[in-house]
């Protein structure tokens, strides 16, 4: 049985995901999981992943995996090849910190079921996600600064060939756009998101390229 991957177009940790297996040359089927009609919060779904997000990744029958992070560690552990971490000790440590600073320390301040919370307006939401994203744009850009003062510059998040880092940085970037970020004051960040755009499997990973988003 192939992969199944449970996504939906615009979820920057789907997206992740997409990328991680398309990277590896891995087949998969997508199921779409409409976020907007809250599909995810069904029991259909919650018996794919408790909290009710996506990604799920069904690895067999009536088996799901989810969170980003341990999907893309467990496709990097049993798919070996295209890796996604460095073999260097500390290079896959700060792979990893990157990833931590985009999947605990920004995106989760932007999901839907936060920002129905926060305002009952689509401005008021706006302002909040924006709020996050840019402080989450100016850590990032310090970071990877900081990284390329240890490993010398790289043009990717991390060093100079694609990681994980830069599968969660650039839907994140997408994200910060979205929302309204102005971008010009990070110009690391910009980089490595032109760099991993540029490699061979991104651009059937977009949130463009997928059969759920709507027509333009
Ligand atoms: N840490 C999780 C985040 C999953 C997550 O927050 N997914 C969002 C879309 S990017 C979601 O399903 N949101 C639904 C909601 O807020 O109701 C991961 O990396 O998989």
């Amino acid at each position: 049985m192939a992969l199944i991957l449970y996504h939906y177009w615009r979820s920057s940790a789907s997206w992740r995901v997409r990328w991680a297996l398309a990277h590896k040359g891995i087949a998969f089927d997508k199921v779409a999981v409409n976020l907007l009609t809250s599909e995810q919060r069904a029991d259909a779904h919650r018996d794919r992943n408790p909290i009710g997000h996506v990604p799920a990744l069904e690895v067999s029958p009536g088996r799901h995996l989810a969170e980003s992070v341990a999907i893309i560690e467990w496709l990097e552990e049993t798919h070996p090849q295209q890796p996604l971490y460095p073999s260097d000790p500390w290079a896959r440590a700060r792979v990893r910190q990157v990833c931590e600073l985009v999947n605990a320390g920004i995106q989760p301040l932007q999901n839907l079921i936060v920002l129905d919370k926060v305002s009952a307006d689509a401005e008021g939401k706006k302002a909040w996600a924006h709020e996050f994203n840019l402080r989450g744009m100016r850590a990032l850009e310090a970071l990877l600064t900081e990284i390329d003062g240890e490993l010398g510059e790289g043009s990717f998040a991390v060093g100079s060939s694609l990681t994980a880092a830069d599968l969660f940085v650039v839907p994140q970037v997408y994200s910060a756009r979205r929302f309204g970020v102005d971008l010009a004051p990070f110009p690391r960040v910009l980089r490595a998101e032109a760099s991993a755009l540029a490699t061979p499997h991104a651009d059937g990973a977009r949130p463009e390229s997928q059969p759920d988003a709507p027509a333009a």
